[in-house]
């Protein structure tokens, strides 16, 4: 009898948790496991005090509400009271309502907190979160509701908090008719059709979303743009998202296109150093700012993949960013403008032309202009070593742009959790003011004492009821925000959290997930370009192995541009030997990276041209290495997919299922990826697969002939 109890229990288990769609992201507030706890919290809980009136606190005010009604099921009503009464064990004021005892009590902290910071400290028994403006306000109540939502202690919050870098923005690559370049959750989120007069609850339920991690603008067009954007159809639908977005902090940019003057208004240039463009753009901002009094500023892409730009009128980026940045500064805005600048006529290495074009004109920006730069000197591809102008420009803003949305690395379906990537990238070490200049330190604007920065993610965000197509996305958009307010936030603490808030509490499955999670990176590199291999996906569409992809329009759109196979070796040599990509680095990584036997295996075929017959520090020729490596990767895949298994029960069935079906695609298509490419670059080598690596499913030619129509995202 005790038996048969057991297994049905065991059975109904998973159904009574409750079925979840991931709508509610990392916002889940789930509800207290036990008594205690919820006795534990209730205390504080019960009576809030919330001082202050604005539109912000009246956003503070319902998320307190929201969260409060979820942790305790609806059962206890909390009083939120806004009355300077002495009643609440939580008190959320500006530093200016603040009880003159505490004040005092506090005042040194308080000189620390900055525009958009925040105190949480516990004190004489209640917890006060205290900032200087609505805002931190804002940030400090969703930071004192992450410590409830990951159950720690309130008596020993002592946390102050400031922004390391000014603008945490998305970029969405969306399309005024909805599509998403590189999207892959659905359609654009923004229905500009029903703009102004619909407001739908996703743009708000968005922009708690990125209040809760500190994003605080958004572009929200693609930057290949349309011009329409700034027309005032548009704009006043503009203004209705910005209008959603202000009391959660967030400002609104859009993408210029860079000849809108001749689009919109059919003047004969573009160039923007004639003055009737000059003035055209001056217009075009005070009407922006006739709708959107505290709209952000431009991102643009310009005088890259048939986007037109400055070039085009022989003057230089400078004198196209300036421009525009004139137009917008009398009101306050910014220009981020973009050095993902390459042409297939330039007959450098691709991944040297963003360098060669914005080094030169370092210094020569308006203060506010600040460039937006890619990780890596090619695009967001698995693995790059970070992009050399980052710590080569001292005198000009630069931010980061990674890229949130999987277009190079598997798209939606596969596991990959991205902060392990960028958090190489920002660990990198320029070398610029010698050892510890690490990327981290340019973007925080520490290195140069640059004036302006910002961290930028192309947004991984679409109609999918769970926002980002796999569930585990939302950790990537979650881990973004976190490293915009701080890069050198520690990884493990972002994906465990969000990982506590997400799912569930229970250790078993936040260590499992989280040991997947971290373990997915590496793990997708070797099943897709191991050793330092790039761009060798298929054409257009980017997803899956195209290693054989050459010829057509441009050849820095092929593979075999960069990995230059042939029957001795493989690799792009970029030392001084070859493009010499290497010398845009700081000596120290010259000597590092310029030596086939010093450089880490990561980056070996990125820099160099190896024999496949050359034994490498492991002992194994490079053909038997990337066999090995390309084997590792599928068994990684799998490794993941059998642990995912063994959390069955442990959180809804709907999330769950939902992980595994998208599991059992990544693992197929770690296996094409392998089969793929070394049916491929084995007709260069000619050397048989080494012992422990797997034969291909099928033969080359199958491969070279699997084409699907419509993927998403081109
Ligand atoms: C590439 C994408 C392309 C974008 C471009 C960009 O393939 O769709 O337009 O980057 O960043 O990764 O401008």
């Amino acid at each position: 009898m005790y038996r048969i109890i057991v297994s049905l229990l065991l059975i109904l288990c998973p159904l009574l948790i409750k079925a979840n769609d991931g709508y509610k992201l990392w916002l889940q507030y789930l509800p207290f496991e036990n008594k205690a706890v919820a006795d534990y919290y209730r205390d504080y809980l019960e009576n809030i005090t919330l001082i202050g009136e604005s539109p912000t606190h009246g956003v503070i005010r319902k998320e307190l509400e929201i969260a409060i009604d979820s942790f305790l099921e609806g059962k206890t009503k909390s009083n939120i009271s806004s009355k300077n009464i002495n009643s609440g064990l939580i008190w959320i004021a500006g530093t200016v309502d603040l009880p003159q005892n505490i004040k005092a009590s506090l005042a040194e902290r308080i000189k620390e907190i900055k525009e958009e910071g925040y105190l949480i400290k516990y004190f004489q028994g209640k917890i006060f979160v205290t900032a200087n403006s609505d805002i931190g306000l804002l940030y400090g109540t969703f930071a004192l509701l992450k410590n409830i939502q990951t159950r720690k202690s309130l008596e020993d919050l002592d946390i102050l908090e400031n922004p390391k870098i000014q603008l945490r923005l998305l970029n969405h690559w969306d399309n005024l008719n909805r599509t998403v370049e590189r999207g892959y959750a659905g359609f654009s989120i923004w229905n500009w059709h029903r703009l102004p007069g619909h407001i739908d609850q996703q743009y708000i339920d968005y922009a708690r979303a990125n209040a809760s991690i500190g994003i605080n603008g958004t572009s929200v067009t693609n930057v290949n743009a349309n011009a329409l954007v700034l027309t005032p159809e548009y704009l006043e639908k503009a203004a209705a998202l910005a209008d959603v977005f202000r009391p959660y902090g967030i400002k609104i940019y859009l993408t210029a296109r860079f000849n809108a003057p001749m689009m919109l208004d059919s003047l004969p240039t573009a160039d923007p150093l004639d003055p009737l463009v000059q003035a055209w753009w001056m217009k075009k901002a005070k009407e922006i700012y006739s709708y959107i009094p505290d709209f952000g500023g431009f991102l643009v892409k310009a005088d890259s993949e048939g986007q037109p730009g400055p070039h085009n009128y022989g003057r230089t980026q400078a004198d196209g960013a300036n421009t525009l940045a004139d137009a917008v500064k009398p009101f306050g805005g910014i220009v981020m403008w973009r050095a993902f600048v390459y042409n297939e006529k330039t007959p450098t290495d691709r991944i040297k032309q963003a360098y060669d074009e914005f080094k030169p004109l370092d210094g020569k920006f308006r203060d506010n202009v600040i460039v937006q730069v890619k990780n890596g000197p090619l695009d967001f591809q698995p693995r790059e070593p970070f992009h050399p102008l980052f710590g080569a420009m001292p005198n000009t803003p630069l931010m980061m742009e990674f890229q949130i949305t999987k277009e190079y690395l598997g798209q939606e379906t596969h596991w990959v959790n991205l902060s392990t990537s960028w958090k190489e990238i920002l660990q990198s070490d320029t070398y610029a003011k010698g050892h510890g200049s690490t990327v981290s330190k340019v973007l925080d604007g520490s290195l140069h004492n640059y004036q302006l920065t910002g961290m930028a993610g192309v947004s991984n965000i679409g109609t999918d009821r769970n926002w980002t197509g796999h569930h585990t996305g939302q950790a990537d958009w979650y881990a973004f925000g976190k490293l915009a307010w701080n890069p050198e936030s520690n990884i493990d603490g972002i994906t465990e959290d969000w990982l506590k808030m997400t799912f569930t509490l229970d250790p078993s499955f936040v260590n499992a997930a989280k040991k997947i999670a971290l373990n997915s990176y590496e793990t997708l590199v070797n099943y897709m370009t191991p050793l330092g291999l790039h761009h060798i996906m298929a054409r257009s569409h980017h997803w899956g192995p195209g290693p054989w992809v050459t010829g057509g329009g441009r050849d820095d759109w092929t593979a075999t541009y960069y990995h230059k196979a042939s029957k001795d070796s493989i690799g792009f040599d970029r030392t001084e030997k070859g493009s010499n990509a290497i010398g845009q680095y700081a000596q120290e990584w010259n000597t590092v990276w310029g030596n086939p036997e010093t450089i880490p295996m990561e980056y070996l075929l990125w820099f160099h041209r190896i024999p496949w017959n050359k034994k490498l520090s492991t002992g194994n020729t490079l053909w038997d290495e990337m066999a090995l490596r390309y084997q590792k990767g599928v068994e990684g895949a799998r490794w993941m997919q059998k642990e995912w298994t063994k959390l069955e029960g442990k959180i809804d069935q709907e999330r769950f299922d939902h992980i595994s079906s998208f599991l059992n695609i990544q693992v197929k298509e770690a296996e094409w990826w392998r089969d793929a490419c070394l049916l491929y670059f084995g007709q260069f080598s000619k050397m048989a697969l080494p012992a422990g690596v797997e034969n291909p499913k099928h033969e080359l030619q199958y491969y070279l002939n699997f084409k699907r129509n419509f993927v998403p995202g081109i």
